[in-house]
Formats: C-alpha cells, sequence, structure tokens
C-alpha cells in the first residue's frame, strides 16, 4: 500500500475530524434520517456490475459520506489502486505484485508486470482448462481402466479450496448434476473418508491444489488418495488419469509422481484468496462448465471496471469499505455479519472470513509500527432465514453495534409455491426492524403488560446494507465475489496495513511439526514445551490410536 505520510492513520486530520463527527451522530436516530429527508434511500442506492447496493440504513449522513471520502483522498487510495491494477509489487513484505484482476481480464488490454505482459499465459491456461474440463465432463477423459468419469475431488486448504468451494455451492444449478464435484481440506481423515465414501476409484479423478504444493494438509490427503486408487487399481500407471495438479511448483507436482503435463500454472502473484479465477478454479470449471465459468471471469471484470473507474462517491467498494472502518473504527463495532438470502450462498461467509481476515488480520502498518487502531473486523454469517432463528436476536436487542450486509435476489433458480416472496420478505422486514425498531409507545399501544414493555422495546438504529441482484448467475457472483474483494482492499489501504500477506498462515504451516515428532516418536521422548503442553502430547500418545 502507498503511504503519503509518516502520521499514524488516526492522527491524519481526516481521522480525527470523524472521531469529532461521531459526537455530532450520537444521538442521531435512522428514523430521524429518513423522515427528515426524503430523497435519502434514493441518493444512497447505486447500482454496479449488475448489483443494487442501498446504503441508506446506515448511522450516516452526507457529511459523514463526504468526510470518509475525505479520509480515503488523505490516505492515497487512488494512487493505490492504479499501482495494483497496473502489476506494481504492492505486496511488498513478499515482494509481488498483485493481480488476480489480470486473471479475469476481459479488455483484451495487456497486464505488464517487470515489462512482461501476463496475459498470454493467463489466457493459455484458461484455454488448457477449458479443453481439460470439456474432456472430463464429455466423458472423453476416461480412468485407467476405461470407465467414465463420475466423482471430482479438489484436495486443497484455505485459497485453494474456499473459493471453488463456495462457487460449486453457489452455481449448482449451472453445474452437470451427472458429475459429482467435491473437496477435501481438512487433515481430518474424516474429510476424505466422508467425501469418498461410497466412490469407485475407476471412476473418480483428483485435483491436488496447492500453490506450493508443499502444505500438509493438502500433500497428507493427496497421499491417502493416490494409495486409495492404487489399492484398488494395483497400476502406478493410473495415477495419470486420475489425478492432475494446480501448482505453482513444477517440481513438487513431479516428485509427487504426477506428470507436469497433467499440471495447470499459475502465478506468484495471485494470492490464495484471491485465486478463485486462476486454475485454483479447475473444479468449478469442471461442474459449470467453460462458457459459464467465462460468464464468471466477466462478471468479476465488470467489478474490477467499476471498481478502477468510478468516482469514489458512487463507487461501491469504495463506499463499502469506508462505511466499515466508520463502524469499526469511530462507532466501536467489532465484527460484521454478511447474510445472504439464499440457501446456495452458504459458503460464502466463510470465503468471506478468509478474504477479509487473512487480508486485513493484521497490527502493523506499512512502515512496520504498531497500529493504534483496530483494522480488520471478525466476519461472520449464514444464510437467512436460517440465523432469523438464531443469533439475531442479539443484532436487535443486544448490546453490540454489529453492522450487516444483506444479499438478496429478485428471482430463484426454484420458483416453487411462494417461497422466495417470503424469503424476500424476511430480508426486508429484517432491515426494516435493525433500522427503526419499535419505541415504548408503539410497544405499550399494543396493550402490552407494563413489566414487559422495556423487553419488547426495539431500539432499531442498527446499521444495514442491502444488496441485490436480479438473479444469482455466475456473472453476479463473480461480480460479489470481486465487490468483497475490493472493500477489503480499500480497508487495507485505509489502515496502511499489508493486505496480502499472511504470516499467521505460515506461522501454522511449521508450528505443527515438532509436535507431531513428539506425537509420533517410538520411544518416550523428551519434551521440552511448556508444562501445559507437554501434559498434552502425554495425553495423546497414552491415549491415542
Ligand atoms: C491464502 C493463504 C492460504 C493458502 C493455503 C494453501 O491466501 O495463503 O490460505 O491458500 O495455506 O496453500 P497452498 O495453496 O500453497 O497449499
Amino acid at each position: 500500500m502507498s503511504n503519503t505520510t509518516t502520521a499514524m492513520r488516526n492522527e491524519l486530520p481526516a481521522w480525527t475530524a470523524l472521531a469529532g463527527h461521531a459526537g455530532e451522530m450520537r444521538g442521531v436516530h435512522l428514523r430521524d434520517l429518513f423522515r427528515d429527508d426524503p430523497g435519502r434511500a434514493e441518493r444512497m442506492t447505486l447500482d454496479a456490475a449488475g448489483w443494487r447496493l442501498d446504503y441508506a440504513k446506515n448511522r450516516v449522513t452526507d457529511t459523514t459520506l463526504h468526510m470518509l471520502l475525505d479520509l480515503a483522498e488523505a490516505c492515497g487510495l487512488r494512487t493505490a489502486i492504479d499501482a495494483m491494477f497496473t502489476g506494481a509489487r504492492i505486496n511488498r513484505t513478499e515482494n509481488r505484485a498483485v493481480l488476480h484482476t489480470a486473471l479475469r481480464n476481459r479488455s483484451g488490454r495487456p497486464v505488464m508486470v517487470d515489462g512482461r505482459d501476463v496475459m498470454p499465459d493467463v489466457l493459455a491456461v484458461l484455454h488448457r482448462m477449458a479443453d481439460f474440463a470439456r474432456r472430463v465432463r464429455s466423458g472423453e477423459w476416461t480412468g485407467h481402466t476405461g470407465k467414465r468419469i463420475r466423482a471430482v475431488i479438489n484436495i486443497g486448504i484455505g485459497g485453494s479450496d474456499l473459493g471453488p468451494a463456495m462457487a460449486a455451492e453457489a452455481l449448482k444449478p449451472f453445474s452437470d448434476r451427472a458429475l459429482s464435484v467435491r473437496f477435501v481440506s481438512n487433515v481430518d481423515a474424516t474429510h476424505f473418508a466422508e467425501q469418498t465414501r461410497g466412490l469407485d476409484p475407476a471412476e473418480t479423478l483428483f485435483i491436488v491444489a496447492s500453490k506450493t504444493f508443499t502444505t500438509q494438509e493438502t500433500m497428507t490427503n493427496a497421499a491417502t488418495a493416490r494409495a486409495w486408487v492404487l489399492n484398488a487399481l494395483g497400476d502406478d500407471a493410473a495415477v495419470a488419469k486420475h489425478f492432475v495438479a494446480v501448482s505453482t511448483n513444477t517440481e513438487g507436482v513431479e516428485a509427487f509422481g504426477i506428470d507436469p503435463a497433467n499440471m495447470f500454472a499459475f502465478w506468484e502473484w495471485v494470492g490464495g484468496r484471491y485465486s478463485l479465477c486462476s486454475a485454483i478454479g479447475l473444479p468449478l470449471m469442471v461442474a459449470i462448465g467453460p462458457e459459464h465459468f467465462t460468464e464468471m471471469l466477466e462478471g468479476f471484470h465488470a467489478m474490477d471496471r467499476h471498481f478502477a473507474e468510478t468516482p469514489f462517491a458512487r463507487n461501491m467498494p469504495v463506499l463499502m469499505g469506508l462505511l466499515g472502518v466508520w463502524y469499526q473504527n469511530i462507532l466501536g463495532a467489532e465484527t460484521h455479519a454478511v447474510l445472504p438470502y439464499d440457501q446456495s450462498l452458504h459458503r460464502f461467509a466463510a470465503h468471506l472470513q478468509q478474504l477479509d481476515m487473512e487480508s486485513n488480520g493484521k497490527c502493523i502498518d506499512t512502515r512496520g509500527r504498531r497500529v493504534g487502531y483496530h483494522t480488520g473486523a471478525v466476519v461472520w454469517g449464514e444464510p437467512g432465514t436460517n440465523g432469523q432463528h438464531a443469533f439475531y436476536q442479539l443484532i436487535h436487542q443486544g448490546t453490540r453495534l454489529i453492522p450487516c450486509d444483506f444479499i438478496g435476489f429478485a428471482r430463484s433458480h426454484n420458483p416453487l409455491g411462494d417461497h422466495h416472496a417470503k424469503l424476500t420478505a424476511n430480508l426486508l422486514a429484517q432491515t426494516e426492524a435493525l433500522a427503526f425498531g419499535k419505541t415504548a409507545e408503539e410497544v405499550r399501544a399494543e396493550g402490552t403488560d407494563a413489566a414487559l414493555v422495556p423487553h419488547k422495546i426495539f431500539e432499531g438504529n442498527r446499521p444495514t446494507n442491502t444488496l441485490a441482484a436480479e438473479m444469482l448467475t455466475p456473472r453476479t457472483l463473480g461480480a460479489l465475489t470481486a465487490l468483497y474483494e475490493h472493500k477489503v482492499f480499500v480497508q487495507g489501504v485505509i489502515w496502511d496495513i499489508h493486505s496480502f500477506d499472511q504470516w499467521g498462515v505460515q506461522l501454522g504451516k511449521v508450528l505443527a511439526a515438532r509436535i507431531l515428532d513428539a506425537l509420533q516418536a517410538e520411544a518416550e521422548p523428551a519434551l521440552g514445551h511448556d508444562g501445559s503442553t507437554n501434559a498434552w502430547i502425554r495425553y495423546f500418545r497414552q491415549n491415542g490410536n
């Protein structure tokens, strides 16, 4: 991220002005804002890449928005956006460009990294992926014994799992139902055992997806998968027909025994959590077909263009990012809920958790200083209406401020009876109730017993964004995912942190090694951990299998 000043972000005049403005906004209720300003809803609604965002039900005035836009300017957001799109090495702690936008660049224009256009490579891999996906889907690609492939299992974790797993669920209506596309990520053998239960190895193809091809979980699951196939088929040559790889590490792929001819490449400038449009999307392409995958890329690209070209005051990712800063940094919120009113998006919050929390879960600014303010929010959510019967109580009447994004669609893929009207009615009713609440007078007017009145009051003034598109399609899913990617980028710039590294994840990858040795040692090992960890190692050694 670029740094325009040596002041820490919360010392910028634009930031301190917002903190002062928060005092003026205390006591201002969304009821007042809507009553005093009939044009508010219309003014605070905008359309981009097939999506409509209504941000009128936020605790902001035009003044608040101007001040947030001033903060964006003061933090150099325009320069930062341009730097990302033009291939500058903005991932400075890893000295890499950040170019997931090149993966879905449909403009025909080159994207240069170190003086070289990356687009020919990007398009060549997409072409190979499409050829492979067609062959698997048509039955031309068979297993070792000549049987048709009926199940495709992606083995990968984190960024090599969550994006395609989320999208494969979201786009089920577009998928070939004769082909089962599954995902194994956890090193817990139960995941592998359950996902392969009932499958015939002769009809199963594995995609081993790992940027580094060294990740413990993925390598363990891949070795187990290879043994599962070879035990059944009894011939090492079967690997060629039952395993393909997605990686940046050709040597690692070869060492595993997969022919590099069956490897789909991507590049160091694609971050794991931003890799859905790269070869990491292969299981999704196999599920929905190359044409639908291309439509998804077009949706991503449309939102990329909107983000890169639209003035900030009408820029959807910029506004959503700034509203998040307002709540997390100025009004004291700690979490952010994402609530899709669509069952197919049931893994969307999980994908966003990684995207947002891995990117912006940082406490050191770009100058190496401990920040004096909060950064990434805790992101969470479940599809409505299920959440309404669970945790919404706390959002309505709890003590915490929880900004929420409500996501809905005008049309359902399953227009059964009045299900969809009821689903939509619930979405709208929730945002209305959260904003406007119910006053003591209204509760009393219902004839409520005086002792119960306080319990039945809803304060309201609980902020929400409402996002809607006509239908959940590859295109709208692409645009929605890009919207959140760019929102996360905006916030990273405002917080002056490195959004594209993940040292905490890297730490996790090495931490377990020493304990694994102790757990597996034949003789009683000398334990050099703290007392608690040593005791647990002994417990698992004594009681485990
Ligand atoms: C994503 C992270 C992380 C990564 C996984 C898998 O941005 O870097 O979640 O995707 O750790 O890594 P590999 O793809 O290298 O196996």
